[in-house]
């Protein structure tokens, strides 16, 4: 299921991949944050990529399906409404996409952090992530995907409980359209834009790492930048 393309790389691509790597744990243990611009500056992207959105949207029956290390019996679901209720943040930061193009854009959703705190989904205990006073308790990764689980992305879990990784359901002072990944979507700014899956069904953190459909594709599976 997780066999990526890298797999078959000739040894020096390898390498290079796993120097990369290493590279990318290195500097999040260090926290680095992304630039913040002026609300001002923001733009709306272009849409970008519509895999995983093809299936109609009912939003009544929409639910963010959350799953933790003690599997499926902790399953828990919400809507956006139970979403909207934890803390707001707002951020105006640069979506980059690997392809070359980049686009300053003012978001608004909560921290995926938050919703770790609260579902305690993110730690071996069940307690309340807290990646310093108890790093050890910390689940390795987050997998996200969409509700058909066409388009997938993996993360290290603490770039996924970055400061500015947001659950968003705004873009642009205006509630996310469809196109752009309605009614929740990732933005994680620490990380090229294919990593920021748009229209979220379900998050599990994990201890394998998660299959990511770019690095499948021959991509870096830490896509930082
Ligand atoms: N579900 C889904 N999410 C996705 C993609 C996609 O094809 N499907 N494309 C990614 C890529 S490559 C980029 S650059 C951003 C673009 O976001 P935008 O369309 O809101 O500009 O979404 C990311 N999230
Ligand atoms: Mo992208």
């Amino acid at each position: 299921m997780t066999r990526s393309a890298e797999d078959g790389l000739p040894w020096p691509l390898r390498r290079a991949l796993e120097f990369d790597e290493r590279l990318a744990r290195g500097t999040f243990r260090a926290s680095r944050r992304s630039p913040e611009f002026p609300r001002s500056s923001a733009r709306l992207p272009r849409v970008n990529g519509s895999i995983g959105l093809d299936s109609g949207l009912d939003l009544s029956a929409w639910r963010l399906q959350v799953v933790g290390a003690a599997g499926e019996q902790a399953r828990r679901s919400f809507t956006l409404d139970d979403i909207k209720a934890l803390r707001r943040v707002e951020m105006t930061t640069e979506l980059r996409c690997i392809e070359g193009w980049s686009t300053v854009v003012h978001w608004a959703g909560t921290r995926l952090s938050d919703l770790a705190a609260v579902t305690g989904s993110a730690t071996r205990s069940g307690r309340p992530a807290d990646p310093i006073g108890n790093a050890d308790d910390l689940l390795s990764y987050a997998a996200l995907e969409t509700p058909d689980r066409e388009y997938y992305v993996g993360l290290d879990m603490a770039s996924a409980l970055h400061p500015q990784t947001l659950l968003c359901y705004e873009m642009g002072g205006q509630p996310l359209t469809p196109d752009h990944g309605a009614p929740l979507r990732l933005v994680i700014p620490v990380k090229y834009g294919i990593k920021s899956l748009k229209r979220i069904g379900t998050i599990r953190f994990t201890d394998r790492r998660p299959a990511d459909y770019w690095a499948e594709r021959g991509y870096d599976w830490y896509a930082g930048h």
